[in-house]
């Protein structure tokens, strides 16, 4: 019974450590997580029910552990050398002669390895069990960070083998996936946490977590590409055997490696993986060359603290520091305002980098970016370069802070930040050229004014050759502009005139949402428009007013505030009222421009003709609202005969006192 639990015991561990190798190795999943957690379980519980026959290298067991109070330090037993970097062809040359020279042969065999930007790792396994991993530290001491090494998945606890050395001290490199890191990167930003720079600072501190609970969390992920110590086993003769029968155990092993013949097969393989660079799922910063065969390796030796048979060719470096010379905005076809860091020139990746996007005002503030920093310049694929960092010990004493400029550096409109948002804009959206097409694409669309015919290629070349700036223009576009354009026949150039004409004649929803507000989609245009009626009142109204439009809430009320109070939008609005654009006026919902929108009333006394609830309905049918106590809220109170207390507060507070007559008065000015 004993003997068969154990039996069951063995046989779980090995099927969930084979599940987790396809899982996280080799990224073919052959069952679903619910089978998987299945199997977990009954392992937790047999385990639980029999805690003697609990080890270490369990797979219930890569996560658990408590917090340490500091890392163990750990003596490497052979020393874990760095390699030498060759940055250009004739190094790399020169190294494949030293070499041939060393053992006296042409035509080398070199395994040739991607060189992860990770943490370099070693990691022993007795009788196939993981029992420790540990850093590099300084090639000689590592620190013992063995309890976060379990929790990486794509490390086995259990080497695949019946037959495994008595002892193996395997080395690699622990990283980041670009997609976990992308990931990590949004909840540190969610929990407004400090983002990493990049995967390999996110790997670092995530392996160097005291806590494993935090590592295990963080996703990281291992290839390895060497043995160190070992004992018990006979080592294959080449080093391409040997990362082969680290695969056949189960370990991770780049799909990459390969084994090339000589100097062009160096420089091959360099291209090669440098053009695939940005599709790799992670980040490299070169490729490795070893001689392959193991004897060969020997016979070439070590030269100070490096291996004389080994390189790192490494890629041009995509990270830069450089000056911040000033930093301006940008403004997008939405009117974002993108701040830029204008930067000393600076080679990064091989390419002269003199801007880089700041993203926008809260980053410029988490990064301390200040005009005169040195900051460090990265440059991604053909993704516009960002500020990493800044050199903080080379601040000068001048650096100067940035402050986002308020008025559009393209067309002068005011720049705003809306509550909530990080991004400012240009609120001169009908009038800012840098907007523009944009603008007046949205102008025509089918859902707003909808001219038939003018798409977004057409705007393009008439914006482009300076036609239509904003949209009245193209109210005041004749036969003779249109024929001089790019496939635009008389036909064509009649239809789309006549398509214009046709537009005039539209609705209050339409043009409301054909100008393109900043939150304001098509059913909070047709809201507007049926509770103002009108534009001119919807130009006018305030913050309050707007409130009381349904589903209008403050960011909304805010965009519409903005857009109209920018002076280049009423003129461009005007202009085009006065090109014809037209539409009947509706029968507001709601009567607007009344003293009473949104104002707070307090009925008190009797009313000479009026009950209070037939008061309080006209008010409110106004706009206003009735409230049962006297407050510093309390815009009027309306008094009746024998009013009592509420009076006399309203008196104190220096509340607005009117009758039934005033108020009658005042409801009957706003039919007019
Ligand atoms: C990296 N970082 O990818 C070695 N490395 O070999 C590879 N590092 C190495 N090999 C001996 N692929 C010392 C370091």
């Amino acid at each position: 019974m004993f003997a068969d639990i154990q039996n069951r015991i063995a046989e779980l561990r090995q099927q969930l450590e084979y599940h987790n190798y396809r899982y996280y190795v080799v990224d073919t999943p052959e069952i679903s997580d619910a089978e998987y957690d299945q199997l977990f379980r009954e392992l937790q519980a047999l385990e639980q029910a029999h805690p003697d026959l609990l080890i270490p290298s369990s797979p219930t067991q890569r996560v658990g552990g408590a917090a340490l109070s500091e890392f163990a330090q750990v003596s490497h037993i052979t020393p874990m050398l760095s390699l030498n970097n060759a940055f250009s062809d004739a190094e790399v040359q020169a190294f494949d002669k030293r070499v041939c020279d060393a053992i006296d042969l042409v035509d080398i065999n070199y395994a040739v390895e991607p060189k992860f930007d990770g943490l370099a790792i070693s990691l022993v396994y007795e009788q196939g069990q993981l029992v420790s991993g540990a850093t590099r530290g300084d090639g000689y001491v590592g620190e013992d960070v063995t309890a976060n090494i379990r929790t990486i998945r794509a490390i086995p606890m259990t080497l695949a083998t019946a037959t495994p050395p008595s002892r193996i001290e395997i080395r690699g490199e622990v990283l980041m996936l670009k997609a976990d890191f992308i990931k990590l990167n949004q909840v540190q930003l969610k929990n407004q946490l400090k983002e990493f720079a990049n995967p390999r600072n996110a790997a670092a501190g995530s392996l160097r977590q005291l806590d494993p609970r935090i590592t295990a969390a963080r996703g990281l992920h291992f290839f390895a590409y060497g043995v160190g110590q070992c004992e018990g086993w006979d080592m294959p003769s080449h080093h391409s055997q040997m990362t082969q029968q680290l695969a056949t155990w189960h370990l991770p092993v780049a799909r990459q490696v390969a084994v090339v013949v000589g100097v062009a097969g160096l420089l091959d393989y360099y291209q090669r993986i440098g053009n695939m660079r940005e599709q790799l799922p992670f980040d490299i910063d070169g490729v490795v060359y070893k001689v392959d065969d193991l004897a060969q390796q020997a016979q070439i030796g070590y030269i100070a603290r490096a291996p004389k048979f080994a390189i790192a060719h490494k890629f041009p470096a995509q990270e830069a520091t450089t000056l911040v010379l000033d930093i301006d905005v940008q403004v997008g076809r939405t009117g974002a305002i993108t701040p830029v860091a204008r930067l000393a020139p600076v080679l990064v990746g091989g390419v002269t980098v003199t801007n880089a996007t700041l993203h926008n005002e809260d980053e410029i503030l988490r990064k301390d970016i200040r005009i005169g920093d040195s900051v460090n310049v990265r440059r991604a694929g053909d993704v516009i370069p960002e500020v990493v960092s800044v050199v903080l010990s080379r601040r000068p004493v001048d650096a100067r802070r940035f402050v986002m400029p308020t008025r559009c550096p393209v067309c002068g409109s005011h720049i705003v930040r809306l509550e909530n948002e990080t991004i400012a804009r240009c609120t001169g959206g009908l009038y800012c050229p840098a907007q523009r097409k944009q603008a007046l694409w949205h102008f025509a669309s089918r859902r707003a004014m909808d001219i038939d015919g003018l798409g977004e290629k057409l705007i393009e070349q008439m914006v482009d050759a300076d036609l239509v700036q904003h949209p009245a223009d193209l109210y005041r576009l004749g036969l003779l502009n249109l024929v001089g354009l790019e496939r635009m026949a008389e036909k064509s150039a009649q239809n789309l005139l006549v398509a214009i004409e046709k537009s005039k004649h539209t609705t209050l929803a339409r043009f409301i949402y054909a100008l393109g507000i900043r939150h304001v989609g098509e059913q909070t245009a047709k809201d507007l428009a049926r509770y103002f009626g009108n534009l001119d009142s919807l130009i006018k109204a305030d913050e309050l007013n707007l409130l009381q439009v349904p589903d209008v809430g403050g960011v909304v009320a805010n965009a519409i505030l903005q857009f109209f109070a920018e002076p280049h939008n009423r003129t461009v609005v005007d202009l085009l009222c006065a090109a014809g654009v037209h539409w009947d006026d509706a029968m507001p919902d709601n009567v607007v421009n009344s003293a009473l929108l949104g104002k707070v009333f307090v009925i008190t006394g009797t009313l000479p003709t009026l009950s209070r609830d037939e008061a309080k309905a006209k008010l409110e049918a106004a706009g206003a609202k009735v409230t049962g106590s006297v407050s510093k809220k309390t815009d009027y109170v309306l008094v009746g005969a024998d009013a009592g207390s509420k009076l006399s507060k309203a008196q104190d507070l220096g509340i607005a006192i009117i009758d039934e007559v005033s108020l009658l008065n005042l409801l009957g000015q706003q039919h007019d």
